[in-house]
């Protein structure tokens, strides 16, 4: 099933059936976008669950789902302009809302106040701005009846739920997850990206997995389809885009010594969904990092928005992505088509690589010098990436060292290229 492929010098494990994923190690940055009746309650997507509210009741928010500033087009150019590649939009997250006009429920935006297939829309926007499409899918639904009362269910302690519990049938759930998928893969031309969420077979009681899902048979359906879609792992199969949410590896991953395909997927703010009071946001700045951290490590970021009720993304939001596109305005050839190196950066940088190009990320703005390790003679000229300025250096053999004098001042950018690494490197 899985077989290694080349790229970039490195072999990947990916499994033969899947589709070629050379455009997402390449783009390596994308905009995750949750959505739903949550950006309602504006307290996290998982309100639903942690406040153990009844469907009746969280019906009040699909009474009054009527986001009238919705403009897809405009939340395609931010992603663009801030450097993002692809995109991953919450088709239905837990709460089980479908943002599209599904035939298989009433659940869904066409049957909201708003009346239109928000999905549709989204899609035609973002194809116009030249991101690839990728869909998020719950697996997951705290709506659907037949979907079985477990260890993440709102409901879960419930006793009424609980004595209906044995009357609920994931057979019948598990075909409209099917049915679901079919739609999303059919109706909206090409998608590049199916990313389920999630598998948790040892959570707790009724955990779910594969079986449940009967995941062999929704990706055979899924390649039908779509023959080029990248998956990502959460089918429990022990295959696709591995996806460590809300924190950074220390270091590439790696399966039996070969490298895996993997996508951080991060917050700007601790919350997937809107969350109106949060004050957790992370700056600009940290932000710049850990994307050159993740590509520093052969990883992508997948950097989320949670656009609010009304359809827009906060001012927050807009404003770190901007920072982010001006930066990647000047930078992005550290970061398209780049991997990690062989190269040991020193104490608080990062080196992404492309070729023979060396990209040194200063995390942090050295006093005077920096000191390259297992460099020297092999540099031809080094200079900075935002302006093209040549960066003085001097090449140290005993101990092997090579020493870039930094300017007094910091500038606000953070990279150093090393053009031309000799061919023996
Ligand atoms: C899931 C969702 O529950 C969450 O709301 C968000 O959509 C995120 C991107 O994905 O979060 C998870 C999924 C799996 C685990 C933890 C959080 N897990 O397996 O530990």
């Amino acid at each position: 099933m899985t077989q290694v492929k080349e790229k970039q010098g490195a072999s990947y494990i990916w499994p033969e059936s899947y589709g070629n994923p050379e455009w997402l190690l390449h783009d390596r940055f994308g905009m995750f976008i949750h959505w739903g009746l949550y950006s309602l309650a504006a307290r996290h997507e998982w309100v639903m669950n942690y406040e153990h509210i009844h469907p009746a009741e969280y019906n009040k928010y699909f009474t009054f789902f009527e986001p009238d500033l919705y403009n897809p087009k405009a939340w395609a150019k931010t992603a663009k302009e801030a450097g993002m590649k692809y995109v991953v939009l919450t088709t239905k997250h837990h709460e089980g809302f479908a943002l599209w006009d599904s035939e298989l429920t009433e659940y869904k935006a066409t049957n909201t106040p708003i009346q239109k297939d928000l999905l549709a829309a989204f899609v035609e926007a973002f194809r116009a701005e030249g991101l690839k499409i990728g869909f998020y899918h719950s697996l997951i639904d705290w709506y659907h009846p037949e979907f079985p009362v477990d260890c993440v269910h709102p409901q879960r302690e419930d006793e009424s739920f609980k004595l209906a519990e044995k009357d609920r049938d994931i057979s019948v759930y598990r075909a409209f997850l099917h049915g679901q998928v079919k739609e999303l893969l059919t109706n909206y031309g090409k998608v590049d990206y199916l990313w389920f969420d999630f598998s948790y077979k040892d959570r707790g009681f009724n955990g779910k997995g594969a079986d449940d899902w009967d995941s062999e048979g929704l990706e055979q359906m899924i390649f039908e389809l779509q023959p080029e879609i990248i998956l990502n792992n959460r089918l429990d199969l022990g295959r696709g885009v591995i996806t460590p949410e809300q924190f950074q590896p220390q270091a590439n991953i790696t399966k039996d010594g070969k490298q895996v395909i993997w996508e951080a997927c991060q917050t700007l703010n601790g919350s997937w969904g809107y969350d109106r009071d949060n004050l957790q946001w992370k700056s600009p700045e940290m932000l710049i990092k850990m994307l050159s951290d993740t590509v520093s490590k052969g990883g992508n970021l997948l950097l989320n928005v949670g656009p609010n009720g009304r359809g827009e993304f906060e001012k927050k939001a807009t404003e770190s992505l901007q920072e982010i596109g001006e930066w990647m305005r000047l930078h992005s050839r550290s970061i398209y088509g780049a991997s990690e190196s062989n190269f040991e950066a020193p104490l608080d940088c990062r080196f992404t690589q492309k070729g023979n190009r060396l990209y040194l990320h200063i995390h942090s703005w050295p006093f005077r010098t920096i000191h390259l390790k297992g460099l020297a003679g092999k540099i031809e000229y080094a200079q900075f990436l935002h302006d093209a300025s040549e960066v003085k250096y001097v090449e140290y053999r005993e101990p092997e060292n090579y020493n870039h004098t930094a300017p007094v001042m910091k500038t606000d950018e953070v990279v150093l290229e090393l053009p031309t690494l000799k061919p023996d490197v």
